[in-house]
């Protein structure tokens, strides 16, 4: 028989699928909603992915099981097509971004989404840079600018001397410029900032009681990154009335402080720096402006000529500023315990500075100050602390920070990690921010019925160099008139930041076609929080944090009913080429459209989720993949044979009947579980259980073309309409197991004695004639009979009877 021609099946269905429309759901009458979500792609490399396809077949696979599992599934998909992704990407290939972008889109479009056979809705289309689309970004903007959660303030931006441009964070790896390895330095801007710390608690809170993968609540509590300690002040020598204020986590070590280290820009250091020192922190200052690389060991930093006192002992503590003190986190400055803090301890070494030892292990040997290597950071028993000599570090926690708070000279208080979401980019390719500067009335949002404020069309759109937007030259965009007042006042020229875009998308795809307003609140109520979402690990932090602060902040401005926006969310597992990451950098490229081209998307799909656990991180290689082609190949030849059959020649044994409920449950319960790995495993055990009898029964056939749809949407839509469906598979019931037709088999059999019946035992469909034997000489009532005579033979007519002969 012909083997089966995939390229001719696959472009068949793709036409007849979107022809007949049949993964569109209504979304106003879908009796049972159920909103499948996956993360909408960036069209900006040389297309889709090996990992976007993973990650999207897998997700398809789920939404498939649950429309045949009688939900009204909706599966959108849309193009992330602002920010810097698009923008390099264009910078690269010297093409406006605005051509690019659209030829990046249609071919993610024809040549890719639509191949890969997954069920998306298309009439729900979403593009990022579609004025129908950020208008409603800026709108949110607005939103957020009117309930206090954006602000504006000076920043320092991460500028790359060499490329003469801003960088945003991400791209700025260990200190150095992604693209040409220049250390980045630092500049300070004005910048709008969306207020994230407002919610850290929250974010932080809820996520205890969120059904999402493990692996991504982890990432985001470390990232929000809670610590409880005590934020206390002290005086500075010669300035009655002026204090500098310290975050520690450790108020036990409090007597082990030698010195005080301020952030190189923190508020104090002009008032307090002594005359003499001024010239050195000045110039330290400036030196300060590029960054540190995070491998760097070496710490920089300046005397002030300042002192602070120990509010225990009086001491004078030397303040310092350096640049491992954090301007934006706690207090912007650390008291400095070098014995039991290991950047402290790096920073006296380097600087010369004491060491004093006020905490030792509870048991083991002591900690020597002029021997240690290393700081001793873990709790003990304090030593040289005056009253607080001998308690635990616990205690002494508790104890010292009752002392501040009694004062009142500090609080117990408890900080995040997270900061501000620094959304301002000094870019071209994005919404720009919808803010006009009036010299009267200051920052003011651009009036809701104006907006878009449309993004010109221009041609200068690279980087300028100067750290500005590129939209600060064109004088027809910068210049208009305050919405308050009506005089001249100038616009914003930053633009938002493509996160900003990808934060709330979820939202708009039910209400797509909506004009009048963002989201449709009735759809919204139907279709909303998403069901189901997937998507990589690698947005663990930044998009999956940002798309969280959104929903809670829309929900408290009263503009969304719920405050989370995805009920569950899965982490697909990370593809990966000899344990390295997938990047064009390390040219380990993998191209899908080859293997969609030369083998077709089933096989692609079966292949990519028999690789391994779903949301195990693994190694991509090609080489089983001729296995996928084969079973694929099987099955066609399997319904091509079963095709000749007439219903006479159809029979199943009750084990046959067993294995097809018992495949059923199997295949169900692993894709529930997202265990598609596993599930594939048992489909090809199924179907060589099927290709060794001689003729597979009607519903065989059909529940293993079912099983399969979700895996291999095209070859299981063509057997089934061979086999004589008229309707599509994929809207067909997925089956549903027997309970009892699982159950191990048993029978009764008739136990003879010479030929007269004398007793019946039930007995497992699988035993061994030699247990049945066994078993049957073994009953009490048999044992009367053949007690004192000799058994001569035993006969067993399987599943009929035993016949035990005697003499
Ligand atoms: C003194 C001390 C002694 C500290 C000791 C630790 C161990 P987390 O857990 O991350 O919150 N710190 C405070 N503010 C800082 C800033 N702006 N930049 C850099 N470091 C800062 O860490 C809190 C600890 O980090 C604080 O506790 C402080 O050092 C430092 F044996 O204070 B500790």
């Amino acid at each position: 028989a012909p083997r089966y021609d995939f390229a001719r099946f696959e472009a068949k269905w793709r036409a007849r699928w979107e022809e007949q429309k049949i993964y569109q759901v209504d979304l106003r009458q879908a009796p049972r909603p159920y909103y499948n979500l996956m993360m909408f792609p960036y069209p900006s490399a040389e297309g889709l992915h090996v990992g976007n396809f993973y990650s999207y077949v897998g997700s398809d696979l789920h939404g498939r099981l649950m429309a045949m599992q009688g939900h009204s599934v909706f599966e959108p998909i849309g193009f992330d097509a602002f920010g810097i992704h698009s923008e390099n990407f264009a910078i690269k290939r010297g093409i406006h971004p605005r051509i690019l972008t659209a030829h990046n889109v249609e071919h993610f479009r024809e040549q890719q989404l639509k191949r890969m056979g997954n069920r998306f809705d298309w009439s729900h289309e979403l593009n990022t840079t579609d004025p129908d689309y950020y208008r409603w970004t800026q709108w949110i903007f607005v939103q957020l600018f009117k309930g206090g959660l954006a602000e504006r303030k000076a920043a320092p931006v991460n500028w790359c001397p060499h490329d003469k441009t801003v960088l945003a964070d991400e791209q700025v790896i260990n200190g150095h410029c992604e693209r040409c390895d220049s250390i980045v330095e630092r500049r300070w801007l004005e910048q709008w900032f969306l207020k994230l710390t407002n919610y850290a608690g929250r974010l932080l809170d809820n996520l205890d009681s969120l059904d999402w993968s493990e692996r991504v609540k982890a990432s985001q509590r470390n990232w929000i990154g809670r610590s409880q300690g005590l934020e206390f002040r002290m005086e500075i020598e010669g300035k009655p009335g002026s204090y500098v204020e310290v975050y520690t986590t450790r108020p036990d070590t409090i007597s082990g402080m030698t010195f005080v280290a301020l952030a190189p820009h923190h508020a104090l250091v002009t008032e307090i720096t002594a005359p003499a020192y001024r010239d050195r922190v000045r110039a330290y200052q400036e030196t300060v402006n590029s960054l540190r690389t995070q491998q760097e060991q070496t710490m920089t930093g300046a005397f002030t000529g300042a002192y602070a006192i120990h509010p225990f002992s009086g001491e004078r503590i030397p303040i310092w500023i350096a640049d491992f003190v954090l301007e934006g986190y706690g207090a912007g400055a650390v008291m400095g315990v070098p014995a039991h803090d290991e950047r402290d301890f790096t920073f006296a070494r380097q600087e010369d500075l004491p060491v004093r030892v006020v905490v030792q292990p509870s048991s083991g040997p002591a900690i020597d100050a002029a021997t240690m290597t290393e700081a001793f950071t873990q709790a003990g028993v304090l030593v040289d602390s005056g009253a607080y000599t001998g308690m635990s570090s616990i205690q002494a926690q508790e104890a010292i920070s009752d002392w501040f708070e009694q004062r009142p000279l500090g609080r117990r208080s408890v900080k995040y990690r997270l900061r501000d979401w620094l959304i301002s980019r000094q870019r071209y390719w994005g919404p720009p921010i919808p803010i006009i500067y009036c010299p009267e009335h200051g920052a003011v949002p651009v009036p809701e019925d104006q907006l878009p404020v449309v993004l010109p069309d221009v041609e200068q759109w690279m980087p300028t160099g100067t750290g500005v937007s590129p939209l600060a030259a064109i004088e027809d965009f910068v210049n208009t008139t305050c919405p308050v007042c009506g005089q001249p006042a100038r616009r914003e020229i930053d633009v938002s930041d493509n996160f900003l875009d990808s934060a709330w998308y979820y939202l708009r795809y039910p209400s797509s076609d909506d004009q009048q307003q963002a989201w449709n609140p009735e759809m919204t109520r139907r279709w909303l929080p998403v069901d189901m979402c997937i998507g990589g690990a690698d947005h663990s932090v930044l998009h999956l944090m940002y798309v969280r602060f959104i929903a809670m902040a829309l929900h408290d401005l009263g503009l969304l009913d719920f405050s989370e926006p995805f009920r569950r969310f899965r982490a697909n597992g990370t593809i990966t080429r000899d344990g390295a990451k997938i990047s064009k950098s390390r040219g380990n490229m993998i191209n899908p459209d080859h293997y969609v081209e030369h083998l077709g998307a089933d096989a692609f799909r079966m292949y990519l989720m028999f690789m391994g656990p779903y949301e195990a991180d693994g190694d991509f290689s090609d080489r089983n993949i001729g296995g996928v082609v084969r079973f694929l190949d099987r099955v066609w030849q399997l319904v091509q044979q079963h095709r000749q059959l007439t219903a006479a020649q159809q029979s199943v044994t009750r084990e046959d009947r067993r294995m097809l409920h018992v495949t059923i449950k199997r295949v169900t319960e692993d894709l529930q579980t997202f265990k598609y790995n596993t599930a594939i495993a048992t489909l090809m055990e199924y179907l060589n259980t099927l290709t060794r009898r001689a003729h597979a029964t009607d519903q065989e056939i059909e529940t293993l073309l079912l099983l399969l749809a979700p895996i291999a949407p095209f070859i299981s839509e063509e057997l089934w309409e061979q086999t004589g469906h008229t309707s599509s598979i994929h809207t067909a019931p997925w089956p549903v197991y027997d309970p009892e037709a699982i159950q191990q088999e048993t029978f009764w059999l008739p136990i003879q004695v010479d030929g007269r019946v004398r007793d019946r035992i039930e007995v497992p469909a699988d035993t061994s004639e030699e247990a049945i034997k066994q078993q049957a000489i073994g009953t009490a009532r048999i044992q009367r009979y053949i007690t004192d005579r000799s058994i001569q033979n035993i006969i067993y007519v399987p599943g009929r009877l035993v016949n035990i002969v005697t003499q």
